[in-house]
């Protein structure tokens, strides 16, 4: 167990897998590396550590080819496609980075030829000639997930040249039962080739001794290792024929890349000297990855264990003999299981997942983040349900906190002119209260130092559940009548934890906490006010406050029903709905409706309704007014300057009892709704047809 009181690490490399850029990234994917690790991040930053959080696209092999075959573009095209997709989508997530690289960078390439010649120097790296699975119709090796067949180790189907999916074993593509060649179908021949392989049994003995030292690992990880070892670690052939990848840096060698995962795992390396060049010191890499006193910290999802716990580590020791520059190993691994997905398997390929941008479009990042930080799969495969999202939003962040935020921002807005009340005396109560916050400050540390980050959201939530008792149970409603000072103090407490549950939660609701800041009128960096500052009551009293917000808006049951309909279309449950179209209609019934451009010259929205517009607008050199019922879709603001298609010979009518001279087009699906405007410039009064 690594406790507090243990001397504290000088330095902290956080990496996260480098997710291949050959499609968006889903729940699964958050779950297993890059929310847990963005927590931890953000944690120990505030606890004021020297920490840096890298990543980046992971853009070489077969994945990345075989989606450019699938989609008709070139590899290029695939991963600059998807790196900028998924880089703007964690972005928009809140996955603070220090630096998302990319592996098809020049320093990239660099970095993973200089290491592989530096092994094969060292004679560390065999040359074998082997048989290969070939595909004669297609001309080429089938290189790993070019080839599919039974799993040989399990017996599943659909086990590919590397790996299999099922059962996470590393495979060599000759022992598959059935081959067939992914791109065309046909049964592959044998031919031989030759590859350059690392013999990892070399290092077996090290690897277990090193490993013995890791008592603190967690439990699924030390036992797949184990596994490992049992079986003895065997030769691995870390080059492929391909022609997209880190060219083999031999004198001679045609026609071969590295293995994608050899110069994925280098990545992490190279996207650090990336980041170390962006604040212009070039060297300061090195104070990470070659500093004894560093702890590197792999968040990654089980079935990239082996590569992280065996092959990196054996790769850099294989580097390190008899080189001065030598890389640390990781100090943990706390890798997640997996994480299904309303009682089901995960597909990307059958488009049965959460896509994390089309998540972004609907909702807030928060809310995902806090629902998933709450069940991530730490040691065993959990489930995400909609339902069960909407609850935790509703019945937690909005009925818990947002509550007990709102009611004492409010309390104080209404009884203490907006400012920090004074404290008067403290009572049993009071005190108990205070010294709740150090309390869970420190249990919550505790779960995050120790990667039981689940634990240490779900004690953050507790210390709101505790909050709001506090709340209720001193009264404040009744005492600011009967006894003002209670009141006073009570407040004071209450803001001093409003600001408490800012700090402790910023890891995992980072838009939410910089809100509550601000509604706190806060003006201090965050993080620099640090985590131990959660506990120390820093308001003054006479402190001028900001105005309170709405945290969290209630997620709607028709917005749930909606996403898991779109999953039970994926999973093959029900059948997309066939649209019923309306009776058809000449020409002449058509043209008898004038539609015309208009634009948006006023808007406000109208008294005691949620749902309804007031809109001037000028068809040509004609005024309107117009009632539309788009209130919960549009601001008055967002849609002056505008331009809108109107039916311009509608008959008058009342709406709330103000009349409407016409109606906006807008296309409406489920609860969605979204106004009709032009494509291009076109003047108001021109005709639609
Ligand atoms: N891209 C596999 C994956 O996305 C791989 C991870 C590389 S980490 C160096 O699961
Ligand atoms: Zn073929």
């Amino acid at each position: 167990m690594n406790t507090l009181t243990e001397k504290e690490p000088q330095k902290i490399l956080v990496t996260a897998a480098l997710p291949y850029a050959n499609g968006p990234i889903h729940l699964g994917h958050l779950a297993g590396a890059y929310l847990p690790a963005d927590i931890y991040v953000r944690y120990q930053r505030l606890k004021g550590r020297d920490v840096i959080y890298i990543c980046g696209s992971d853009e070489h092999g077969v994945p990345i080819t075989i989606t450019a075959e699938k989609e008709g573009i070139t590899p290029q095209q695939v991963v600059d496609k998807y790196h900028y997709m998924n880089k703007e989508s964690f972005e928009k997530f809140g996955i603070s980075f220090d630096n998302y690289s990319r592996t098809s960078l020049p320093l990239h390439h660099q970095t993973a030829q200089e290491f592989f010649l530096e092994l094969y120097k060292k004679g560390i790296l065999k040359e074998k000639t082997t048989k290969q699975l070939y595909c004669e119709n297609d001309k080429m090796f089938l290189a790993d997930r070019y080839v599919e067949g039974i799993c040989p180790v399990c017996g599943s189907p659909g086990a590919r040249g590397d790996q299999c999916e099922k059962c996470g074993s590393w495979l060599e593509q000759t022992d598959l039962i059935e081959p067939k060649c992914k791109i065309c179908g046909s049964t592959p021949v044998i031919k031989g080739t030759s590859h350059w392989y690392l013999p990892l049994g070399d290092f077996q003995k090290r690897l277990e001794e090193w490993i013995s030292t890791k008592t603190h690992w967690k439990e699924n990880v030390k036992q797949y290792v184990q596994s490992w070892f049992r079986e003895g670690l065997q030769d691995r052939a870390v080059t492929r024929d391909l022609y997209w990848g880190v060219k083999v840096p031999i004198e001679g060698v045609q026609g071969k890349v590295i293995y994608v995962w050899f110069d994925a795992l280098l990545g992490y390396i190279s996207s650090t000297k990336e980041w170390a060049q962006k604040i212009g010191q070039p060297e300061k890499w090195r104070e990470y990855w070659q500093n004894p006193e560093t702890r590197l910290i792999h968040f990654i999802g089980k079935d990239n264990i082996v590569f992280h716990c065996i092959v990196f580590p054996a790769m850099l020791m294989a580097w390190n003999d008899e080189r001065d520059d030598k890389f640390i190993l990781p100090d943990n691994v706390p890798a997640n299981e997996f994480l299904n997905l309303e009682g089901k398997k995960l597909s990307t390929s059958r488009n049965y997942a959460v896509w994390l941008n089309e998540y972004l479009e609907k909702f807030e990042p928060d809310p995902l983040r806090y629902a998933l930080a709450s069940i991530l799969p730490e040691t065993k495969d959990t489930d995400f349900s909609w339902r069960e999202f909407q609850a935790r939003n509703n019945n937690e962040l909005a009925d818990i906190l947002g509550n007990f935020v709102n009611r004492t921002l409010t309390f104080a807005k209404k009884y203490f002119g907006n400012k920090v009340p004074e404290i008067f005396e403290l009572e049993n109560i009071d005190n108990e209260m205070i010294s709740k916050l150090k309390e869970y400050a420190d249990r919550i540390a505790e779960n995050y130092e120790n990667f039981k980050i689940r634990d240490g959201v779900f004690e953050t939530m507790n210390l709101a559940r505790h909050a709001n008792k506090y709340f209720n149970d001193t009264e404040p409603w009744r005492t600011i009548k009967e006894n003002p000072k209670r009141a006073s103090t009570t407040i004071n407490i209450c803001l001093q934890t409003v600001r408490a549950l800012a700090i402790l939660f910023e890891p995992v609701l980072p838009f939410s906490a910089r809100k509550i800041w601000k509604m706190l009128n806060l003006n201090d960096d965050i993080v620099k006010s640090g985590w131990d500052s959660a506990y120390q009551l820093s308001l003054k009293p006479g402190h001028q406050l900001g105005e309170p917000e709405i945290l969290f808006r209630k997620i709607e049951d028709s917005e749930i029903e909606r996403e898991i309909k779109k999953l039970k279309i994926a999973s093959g449950e029900i059948t997309e709905e066939k649209i019923e179209f309306k009776p058809q209609i000449t020409i002449e019934e058509f043209q008898k409706i004038d539609l015309r451009v208009a634009d948006v010259v006023e808007c406000e929205r109208v008294k005691n309704s949620e749902k309804l517009l007031k809109l001037k607008v000028r068809i040509g050199n004609e005024e309107r007014q117009i009632v539309a019922g788009i209130g919960r879709h549009y601001s008055p603001e967002e849609l002056v300057g505008k331009k809108v298609i109107v039916v311009a010979n509608l008959k008058p009518a009342k709406l709330m009892g103000i009349e409407s001279q016409g109606m906006l087009l807008a296309a409406v699906k489920d609860e969605k709704l979204t106004l009709i405007t032009t494509l291009g410039e076109i003047e108001s009064g021109s005709q639609v047809r």
